[in-house]
Parts: C-alpha cells; structure tokens; sequence
C-alpha cells in the first residue's frame, strides 16, 4: 500500500517536472520580449535542463531563446560541394556491425555518421550578438585544420560547416594539413571540394609542425586555426576576423561550445569564462574576476583571457611571423597553447574570447592516438619547453608542482631564448602583475616552532582550552603542538592565540584569525611573549594552569617561553 502511493507520488511529480519544463521552453522561445536580466531570474530555479552532465562545468546555466542555424538547403550543395561525392566519401568508411564505436576515436563514430554531414545547430550566441555590425571590407582568412586519422564524418562536418556558415568572400581557402593519417585519401578526396587544399605530410609531426607547415602554404593575410572535430555556429568568423582589422597584435578566439562526444548533441557553454592554468601548466576554464564581471554591460564585449585552449584561434599572419610562429621543437599536441599565449602577452600583444563567435567542438576524455614517445613525457618536454624559455625564475614553481619534469630531457632552447631576447618580452613578472594576477604564488613551506617552557610545550585542546603538556616528538610532532610565528599572530592553522579580555589575568584561548583582531597581537620580547595592546604577558600559571596574561616580570619561569624551529 505504501509503496503503490510513494510510486504515484513520484509519477506526480515527474509528470509536473516535465510540464514545467515545456512551460518553462515555450517562455523562453517567446520572441524576445524579456530582457536578459527578468529571463534570467525566472531561469534560476530551471538551470539544470541543461548543462546538466557537464564534466567541466562550463555548460551554460539558461537556455537562450531556441533560434537554430538555418537548416541546410539543397540547391546550395552543388555550389558548396562541387564535383566532390560526398555519399561515396562517407560510405566507403562505416563503422562495421559489432564495432566499438569509440575505440579508433574515443567518441561515439556511430553517432556522428548517422547524423550526416551537415543539420541545423541552435544558435547559442546572446541575442543581441545578431545585431552587430562589421566592416563591409574585412579581410578574407585562410582557414588552417590538421589532423591525424579524423573520422570522415566530423572532419567533411568541420568543413561543410565553415562552407556553409562563413560568408563565402571571408573564406579564401581552407587547408587541409593530413599528419600522415593511415589513409591517403581522407585528404585526397575532399580537396575536390572547391577552395580545399590537402597537404600531406610525409611522417608524423604533430599539431604544432603542422600548423606551421599550414601556416606557411597560407595565402591570406589572415589565419584560422580549426581544429578537425568542430561545427562552427552563425556569423561565427566576423566577430574574430573584426577584432584582428582593428588591432593586428590581437589574438582571438570563439567561445567553445560542447559537442557530446556520446550523441552528438550540441551545447552552449558558459559566457563567463575564460582560460586559466595552475602551477603544472595544466589548463582549466575559470570564471571571470568578480571585478571584471561587475564590469561588463555588455555581454558582446571581447574577454581578456591569460591563455587560449588553443585548438581554435584566429590571428593576423603577418603578426604570426613576427612572434616566431610556434616553437617547432615541441612534437604532437600539448603544452603550445602555453608558450604561444606567454609568447602574445610578453611580446606585446592580447588574446580574447569573443562571446559572439561561438564554434562546437568535440571534446574527448582521451587521446584517440599514440604518441611516439608517449602521453605524459610528451606533454612534459613541451610544457617544459614553455617554462624554461618564458617563466624565468618562476619556473621553480612549475618543477614544484611537477616534479616528474625535472631531469627530463627538452631539447636545446637558444633559439627561443634569442627570438625572445630580440622581440625584446616582457618578464614572467609583468605577466603575472598585468595579465593574470589571480594566479598566486605557492606559499612558502610553513615554518612551524615549538613553544617550550622547560621540558613542556604549549598544547592546544580544541579551541578553548590550552595547557602545558610533556613535548611529544614520536613518532612526530602533534599538530596540537604545532605553532606558526608570523609577527603579529601566533597560529595554528588558521587558528590563533587571542586574549578574552585586557585585564591580568584573562584567559588565553584560539580563535579564527582575523588580522584586524587587536587581541590576538603578540609580539616577542626576550623570551617572553608580550600581547601589543595590553602590554602584558603570556603566562602559564603554574603549575601548569590554563595559559592567561600576566603582568610581564622578566626571568620569570611561567613566563619564559623558547619557540624552537621544527622542519
Ligand atoms: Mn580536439
């Protein structure tokens, strides 16, 4: 009986869920009559329809208005594709019946496949993105995208995309640059369709090389790199190629949008991030500085980033020389976005991320390929590369937090020490001060020091009790006997010694640290501690009593107190 009512409850409640979620879609996909800040509230308590299932957290909390891409059109195929036989190209490679769909590209091929080479995507961009405007003169770019055995399906879907989304006088080619992929054809056939190169490498060189090797073959003044899994959304280019007319130095980047690597679904990210590191060069999407957020009124506006992902980026070729290209040095993938973003910063340009310009991508939880040398030692040689060159002392913090990268080998870095030297960089420092002071440095190995009185040392229980106690040192010192001297406070944790009252005889006890609190100042003198305000000292009231303060009388015993440094 009880059962048979929980179980309709429940039914009740799902059957209102989902009520008040087609509710909730059909108001928002109302024409636009909400603004962005009332459409925002009433999606508070509704985030989690999607977004959900993000790993990163970057999925976006509210569903913009429901606008898609426009659906493909068939007449335009001819135009687009010219004598190249997209079925032919698609079906000589299927997935074969008992197959892992994950195994040659660690996501779902099956999927992919069936979804064809092109559909209608929802339009994630903030609405009031459709109502800028560009130069009518913008420069064309050539578009740039390498790869290594790519599954047919996203590599021609990348494409097509760019074909059918960019307007076509912005898109002076697209080269393809194929790193020895198993098959010679994937390249080969798709550079029937018009303005697509294929360039093929003759062994494996990785991202970076290849890039280069793009790069160089380029004729636009303009470079777009893409990387070979992607769907780029509406008007995703004018934003980007806009900001580079503006200003060559800049860097810029779309908002990366999620594409499922299980279903192929297409997800809007978060417009509040921007790319982020810690110390072992491992990069994290983060939020924007509160302060930076306030500031922004208008969600169109380019966000300063300290470093780009990296797969996809535009940037002026001329500009692209000038900085050294990318450091050749490094092999496969990793570690690169790294050293071109230093590289940006320090030698006196910007990178952005462009909340207008929006790309899908998929992301994957592991690198379908192999790396000659290995995953992890490959992204140690190049972030190693990345540190020793643009980090100066402040690598030391990297090998900390990475200490498998010392002894490592990373190959001669004169070149890219002169070509620094000669672009006359910036220092780490600056870096850090201008572009990404949240990036803080690791604190110093705490100090910590005994309080001895004789054979016993000072002891916390709990917070509100301290005592004298035997000193302990086996099989280690007690974290209750543990104390950090830094002038004025006397911690434990973050815990500290505070009086309760300024009165003689006022009990000692600890209490969270608050470096405004007047009563737990404390400053060393002789032997003694001596409270700053009320001049009197820490006392221990023998025998062995609760620590109180006292009147300071010099030599006293009760009142002596050697801190001794433990490491
Ligand atoms: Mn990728």
């Amino acid at each position: 009986m009880m059962r048979r009512i929980r179980a309709n409850a429940i039914l009740i409640l799902t059957v209102a869920w989902i009520l008040g979620t087609f509710y909730y879609l059909w108001q928002d996909s109302k024409p636009s009559a909400s603004s962005s800040s009332s459409s925002s509230s009433s999606a508070g308590s509704q985030q989690k329809i999607h977004g959900q299932k993000s790993s990163s957290g970057r999925l976006e909390e509210r569903t913009l208005p429901l606008i898609v891409t426009r659906a493909p059109q068939l007449e335009q195929q001819g135009q687009l594709l010219g004598l190249f036989d997209e079925k032919a190209f698609l079906s000589s490679k299927q997935l074969r019946p008992g197959e892992d769909p994950y195994r040659e590209h660690a996501f779902n091929l099956q999927e992919s496949d069936r979804l064809g080479s092109e559909r209608a995507i929802r339009d994630t961009r903030h609405y009031r993105c459709a109502s800028m405007t560009f130069d009518p003169d913008l420069p064309p770019t050539s578009i740039i995208i390498t790869f290594h055995n790519e599954a047919r399906s996203t590599l021609l879907r990348t494409i097509k995309s760019v074909l059918m989304r960019s307007p076509p006088h912005l898109i002076l080619e697209i080269i393809l640059v194929d790193d020895f992929s198993s098959d010679p054809e994937d390249c080969r056939l798709l550079s029937q369709i018009p303005k697509v190169r294929c360039l093929r490498n003759e062994r494996r060189e990785g991202l970076i090389r290849s890039r280069v090797r793009g790069a160089s073959a380029a004729s636009a003044s303009i470079l777009t790199f893409l990387d070979s899994h992607c769907e780029v959304n509406t008007d995703w280019l004018q934003p980007m190629i806009q900001r580079v007319k503006e200003d060559h130095s800049r860097v810029v980047s779309p908002i990366i949008d999620v594409i499922s690597l299980d279903n192929f679904a297409y997800l809007a990210a978060s417009a509040d991030l921007r790319g982020g590191f810690d110390w072992s060069l491992h990069f994290k999407w983060e939020q924007i500085p509160i302060e930076q957020k306030m500031a922004r009124n208008d969600p169109t506006q380019p966000i300063r980033t300290p470093v780009i992902a990296g797969g996809i980026f535009v940037i002026e070729k001329g500009w692209f020389n000038h900085l050294g290209q990318y450091d050749t040095h490094m092999d496969i993938w990793g570690g690169e976005n790294f050293e071109l973003s230093f590289r940006v910063w320090m030698c006196g340009g910007s990178l952005e991320i462009l909340p207008c310009s929006r790309v899908g991508h998929v992301f994957r939880k592991r690198h379908p390929y192999d790396f000659p040398e290995g995953n992890a030692l490959t992204y140690i040689k190049n972030t190693r590369r990345a540190a020793e060159v643009w980090m100066d002392d402040y690598k030391q913090y990297y090998y900390a937090a990475r200490p498998s990268a010392q002894g490592k080998a990373f190959g001669s870095i004169a070149d890219r020490l002169a070509l620094k030297r000669k672009l006359n960089c910036n220092s780490f420092r600056w870096y850090l001060e201008n572009v990404y002071p949240e990036l803080k440095i690791p604190e110093q190995e705490e100090a910590y020091s005994l309080l001895k009185q004789g054979g016993l040392c000072l002891e916390s229980h709990g917070t509100d009790s301290l005592g004298l106690a035997e000193c302990r040192s086996t099989p280690s010192i007690p974290a209750s006997q543990k104390w950090t001297l830094i002038e004025p406070q006397i911690r434990q944790h973050d815990l500290c010694l505070a009086i309760t009252a300024f009165t003689a005889g006022s009990k000692v006890r600890l209490e969270p640290c608050n470096i405004k609190e007047s009563r737990q100042k404390w400053k060393p003198r002789g032997p003694a501690l001596q409270h700053m305000i009320s001049g009197l000292c820490l006392d221990s009231q023998p025998p062995s009593g609760p620590p109180a303060i006292a009147q300071c009388r010099p030599q006293v015993a009760s009142q002596s107190w050697e801190p001794q440094l433990v490491t």
